[in-house]
């Protein structure tokens, strides 16, 4: 099957003010489109997004999961030996993560969290009109992420330009990524300072990761290059996965009416929201060996990209994918990533979700949108820079 092309720039303003009709696009253009601006392949229905990251052997991590081919060029910065690994590496370092980042590791945090949560609400609803995405997004991730990996109180704010430099270095070299660059000036060396096991608490995850050490799990020159992988992937992605679940629940204040009916519906609703706006959009993959993907002929060496978001809302696997709601059943989505590399932080991210989404569900009868919404412009994470909102206290 020949392999159709398309101009479409993922890595544009345009796309990122509205994604929705170029993901349409690609989705019907074929199972694998062609990116002439890029010379990349890209697939964006949900049946070969899932394929290629359920296939690691034909579709390698290890050459880089953004555009850059490090089989080609010297990585811009040094790889995350987690993300941007194969076995059986990846499966050495990952170990260490999932166990710090298990399920019955973050149960331990439902406390904290929700007091915390709770805290933060209270003092919205008191303040009446803020903005959504510093004063809620991007407040309460660091303020309960650094303290679970045990870290200082001190330049917690580093860990935002920090994310959004490296989500934008897994896109090509245009201005986003520049003023990334700029913005990360005293927040580049802050964080592999802070990945240093003497800077981390005994009881958190850095210490967690940094015991790997000690049994010969994990080379000392290894324990902070996979401290760093947590807080590289930890605090940016949360902040735009608590800032589209706020701006659902928003527009659809039906589906805000029914959470307040239930609050239990507030882990699923966040869930819905990574579904919905699919905060990490983009990742790519290098073919190891000639592939077929769908039909299509992917030779040895491509840079595919998958597109998450346009899996995500695939009317060949969702019924009514463009609607926000609270009830779907929402497994297999693929906003966490499929396969050996899937998100292994997504137990602390859900639980983040829920604790702020039950706090509102609570104390708050509505949230209205009182100003323009403004985008975040980055080539990997989707997400609101500004939501002007008044909370109507319940
Ligand atoms: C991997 C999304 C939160 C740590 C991934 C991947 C996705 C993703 C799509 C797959 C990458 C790939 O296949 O190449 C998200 C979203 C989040 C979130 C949408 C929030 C809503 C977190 C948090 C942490 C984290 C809170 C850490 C505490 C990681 C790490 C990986 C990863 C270390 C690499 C895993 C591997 O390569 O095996 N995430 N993530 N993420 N995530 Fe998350
Ligand atoms: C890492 C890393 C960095 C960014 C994202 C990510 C979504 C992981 O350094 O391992 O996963």
């Amino acid at each position: 099957m020949a392999i159709p092309e398309s101009d479409i720039d993922p890595f544009c303003a345009a796309f990122f003010e509205d994604p929705h009709p170029a993901q349409e696009a690609l989705r019907e253009a074929g199972p694998v489109v062609r990116l002439t601006r890029y010379g990349v392949l890209a697939v964006a229905r949900h049946a070969e997004v899932k394929a290629v990251l359920d296939d690691w052997q034909a579709f390698s991590s290890a050459r880089g999961v953004g555009i850059q081919d490090f089989a080609k060029e010297k990585p811009a910065r040094p790889p995350s030996i987690v993300l941007e690994t194969d076995p059986p590496l990846h499966d050495r370092t990952r170990k260490v993560q999932a166990r710090v980042l298990s399920p019955a590791a973050i149960a331990a945090l439902r406390e904290p969290f929700t007091a915390a949560a709770e805290a933060l609400v209270e003092g919205l609803v008191e303040r009446r009109e803020f903005d959504a995405i510093p004063d809620l997004a991007e407040a309460y991730p660091l303020e309960v992420f650094p303290d679970a990996m045990g870290m200082p109180r001190g330049n917690r704010r580093h860990l935002l330009p920090w994310g959004n430099l490296v989500f934008n270095s897994f896109g090509p070299a245009n201005d986003y990524l520049a003023q990334a660059i700029e913005g990360a000036k005293e927040a580049t060396p802050w964080v592999f300072e802070q990945s240093k096991r003497e800077n981390l608490s005994a009881g958190g995850f850095g210490a967690g990761i940094h015991a790997a050490a000690d049994v010969g799990e994990l080379t000392p020159a290894e324990t902070p290059q996979v401290v760093r992988s947590v807080l590289t992937a930890g605090v940016d992605t949360t902040v735009s996965g608590i800032g589209a679940a706020v701006y659902c629940l928003a527009r659809y204040p039906g589906q805000f009416a029914r959470l307040r009916a239930d609050p239990t519906l507030a882990r699923n609703a966040f869930e819905e929201a990574v579904r919905y706006e699919s905060p990490v959009q983009t990742f790519f993959r290098t073919a190891t060996r000639d592939v077929d993907l769908g039909g299509a002929a992917v030779p040895e060496g491509s840079k595919v990209l998958m597109f998450l978001g346009a899996a995500n809302r695939d009317p060949r696997r969702w019924e009514r994918p463009d609607e926000y709601d609270i009830g779907r059943r929402t497994p297999g989505h693929v906003g966490f990533g499929s396969g050996i590399h899937a998100c292994v932080g997504m137990a602390l991210a859900r639980l983040e979700g829920e604790c702020v989404l039950a706090a509102l569900a609570r104390r708050v009868a509505r949230v209205e949108i009182t100003g323009t919404p403004r985008r975040r412009y980055n080539n990997t994470l989707r997400g609101l820079s500004s939501l002007p909102v008044r909370l109507h206290a319940a």
